[in-house]
This record gives C-alpha cells, structure tokens and sequence, in this order.
C-alpha cells in the first residue's frame, strides 16, 4: 500500500478522466464501424487506431493513479454517439469530442496548479501536449475532407482522401488476426 500523494478531489478528477477516455475510445470505435460498413476502409483503419491511443491514455490515468497511491475506480461508460451523417461530419464530431476533452485536460492541470500538486501538473502537461497534436491532427483532415470534396464527381477525390487517412500518423497499432 502506497502512500496516498494526490488530494481526494484531484483523485476523484483523475478517476472521472480515466473513465472519460475509455469513453473517447468507444466514439473511436463506433465511428470506426460506422466507416468499415460503409466501405471507408482507410477511414475505419484511422479510427480504430485513435482507438487504441485514447485506451493507452485510459491506462496511464490508471497508471498514474496508482503510483501516487490512488484507489481506481471502474465507472460506467457513456453509450457512444449516434453514427454520423458522413465523413465531414464524422471528422467535426470527432473534433468537438476533442475539444471538450482537452478542456477536461485543462481542469485537471488548474486543479494541480491550485493544490501544488507539482508531479499531477507535469504529468497533466503531457495530455495537454497531446491534445494540442490531437486537435491540430482532425483540424488537418477537416481540411483535406473540405479540398477532397469539391469536385465529387467520379469521387477520385474521396477515394485518394481514404487512403490518405489510412496512413496517417498515429501511434497505436490494430489488433487484428493475421491476414493469410
Ligand atoms: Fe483524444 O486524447 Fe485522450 O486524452
């Protein structure tokens, strides 16, 4: 047993964002489905790796919680949103889920900065950095949606876009089984 170094409310915080990733995963996951039954498989492939970074961030609440001798708390997950309308409206939704979690990010940090809870800031300091990388990341691809779709005639465009999304740059890698 650990002594406890983290206050009871920065504790009860740091549990609430634990829960709220795993909560950000299954958005991933959904929206991920959502673009594999629709035949964007680039798009599901980009998903369902965000899907495991937002489980990694999951297990470092875990993680950190326990190492300042915390006690976790499993809470219930917030049933994931209705499908999207379509890709833009995938990569907004996905985007406004960010925003607000970065903004949950920033309650913790000033909670941390109020207490002097020092080590709760510095490792609050990296989720804020992420974030930052996070929204920039769907800001990009809101971008190259909004130039992809102008002309979609043919839909060339939509097509290039999809595999542009399979490859973009994300940490996580799929588990799925072995192809033959
Ligand atoms: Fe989407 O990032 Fe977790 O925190």
């Amino acid at each position: 047993m650990k002594t406890k170094r983290i206050s009871s409310a920065m504790e009860k915080m740091l549990n609430e964002q634990m829960t709220r990733e795993a909560y950000q995963a299954q958005v991933y996951l959904s929206f991920g489905c959502w673009a594999e039954e629709n035949s964007f498989v680039g798009v599901s492939e980009f998903l369902y790796r965000h899907m495991q970074e937002e489980r990694e961030h999951m297990f470092k609440f875990v993680k950190y919680i326990l190492d300042r001798g915390g006690s976790i708390s499993i809470d219930t997950i917030k049933a994931a949103p209705k499908a999207p309308k379509d890709i833009g409206d995938c990569l907004e939704k996905i985007l406004k889920h960010e925003i607000d979690n970065s903004k949950e990010i920033d309650k913790i940090v000033n909670l941390a900065h109020k207490e002097k809870d020092w080590a709760t800031f510095s490792f609050g300091q990296w989720f804020v950095k992420e974030q930052i990388e996070e929204e920039t990341l769907i800001n990009e691809l809101i971008d190259k949606y909004t130039l992809a779709s102008k002309e979609v005639t043919d839909n060339v465009n939509l097509y290039e876009m999809d595999k542009d999304l399979a490859s973009a740059s994300q940490h996580a890698t799929i588990p799925r089984e072995e192809k033959l």
